[in-house]
């Protein structure tokens, strides 16, 4: 087992002491980095960049050479497995993900394959080992992937979405489809997050940014219900460690104790709901990550810092939180504000851990 110099994310996922509470930022490696921008020209364009591993590598190592952070996210993207699946992903620029083919019945989701992770998707797999030798265990990786109902959107949408209407004319018109296609993604996301772990990631994170959008009752039944599923198959010790999961149900603060009942190890949070009031819900059995609104890296330093305090208080003495942004950084963030930010969690969070 390697030794980490740094593990206090995986200890605070796990509830364990720690000095300081650790800080990651989603989407911390990204256009708001000028050197994110001068390796992704390098590439040529985004996908070229997620597929060289030695590039993936570099990109994920830049914001922890900037800042002090205490987990590295590996540098890749959720749509890798529509794409693995025959979708054909491109990035019209400026305009997000889009698809080739996109998928529109139950026809088309019964011809899609299930990656295998070493073959289609070696690519990530070899970016991971690779990522783990640039680390040389100074921080823990993070491995991902997107939540079935997430990643169907945009199989189904052919591309990002507002209000989500072909997705839902196939939830509420044909049920059957949409719930093949959601447990053929959910066999596919366990296959591809336990080849992460087996290549190197030590904690795994889920990202189920559009279950919000859905209603308490379709919330539980196309999108957490397979959640639950990949939380039951995946490894959960490697290299002689736990592997802590993290579900991120973006708006999705109404559900917070059937997400806990997983048994994940961690929820994420994003900023609509107070951390205090997530804490007396579901922290005696869950770990938190979040939960800063990301626009509030616009603000000057000094109210940066009196967010930090003021979730550091929401969530109060002993361990089980990971700070981080409700959602991504934004592209026009002035890095400084990010390091402000991460200089904030380590420093004003060591009177909560004296104990
Ligand atoms: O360089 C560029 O212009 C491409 C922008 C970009 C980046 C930097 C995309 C396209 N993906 C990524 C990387 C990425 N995506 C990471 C890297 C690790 C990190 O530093 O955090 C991660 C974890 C993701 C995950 C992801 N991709 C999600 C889930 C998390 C979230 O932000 O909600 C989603 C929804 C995507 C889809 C996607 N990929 C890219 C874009 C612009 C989008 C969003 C499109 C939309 O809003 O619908």
């Amino acid at each position: 087992m390697q030794q980490l110099k740094n593990d206090r994310y995986l200890r605070a996922l796990l509830k364990q002491p720690v000095d300081v509470t650790p800080v990651w930022m989603m989407r911390q490696a990204g256009r708001y980095l000028p050197e994110y921008k001068a390796t992704r020209a390098e590439a040529g364009d985004f996908m070229s960049l997620c597929k060289n591993p030695e590039l993936a590598c570099e990109v994920t190592l830049q914001p922890l050479r900037r800042f002090p952070l205490d987990a590295a996210i590996l540098f890749s993207d959720i749509l890798t497995i529509p794409d693995a699946m025959g979708q054909g992903l491109y990035f019209e620029t400026g305009e997000g993900p889009r698809f080739k083919k996109v998928i529109e019945s139950a026809s088309d989701v019964a011809k899609l394959p299930v990656p295998d992770p070493e073959d289609e998707l070696k690519y990530v797999m070899d970016a991971v080992r690779t990522i783990r030798k640039g680390l040389n265990g100074d921080v823990p990786l993070i491995g991902f992937s997107g939540s079935p109902w997430t990643l169907a959107t945009y199989m189904v949408e052919g591309g990002s979405s507002k209000a989500f209407t072909k997705i839902k004319k196939m939830a509420f018109a044909d049920p059957n489809a949409l719930h093949a296609l959601l447990d053929k993604l959910a066999d596919s996301v366990i296959l591809y997050l336990n080849a992460q772990i087996a290549a190197g990631a030590q904690s795994v994170m889920i990202f189920d940014t559009w279950g919000g959008v859905l209603s308490p009752r379709d919330y539980k039944l196309f999108s957490l219900q397979y959640m639950h599923k990949i939380v039951d198959g995946l490894t959960r010790e490697n290299e002689g460690r736990k592997v802590p999961v993290t579900l991120f149900t973006k708006n999705g603060g109404m559900w917070l104790e059937s997400i806990a009942a997983t048994g994940c190890d961690a929820v994420g949070l994003d900023w609509t709901i107070d951390i205090a009031e997530a804490k007396a819900r579901i922290g005696d059995k869950v770990a938190l990550q979040g939960n800063m609104d990301p626009s509030m890296l616009y603000a000057p330093p000094a109210r940066i810092e009196e967010e930090v305090a003021i979730i550091l208080d929401g969530f109060g003495e002993g361990s089980g939180h990971v700070f981080n942004l409700g959602h991504g950084i934004h592209l026009d963030v002035p890095p400084e504000h990010a390091g402000v930010f991460v200089d904030a969690v380590h420093r004003l969070s060591a009177p909560y851990h004296k104990a």
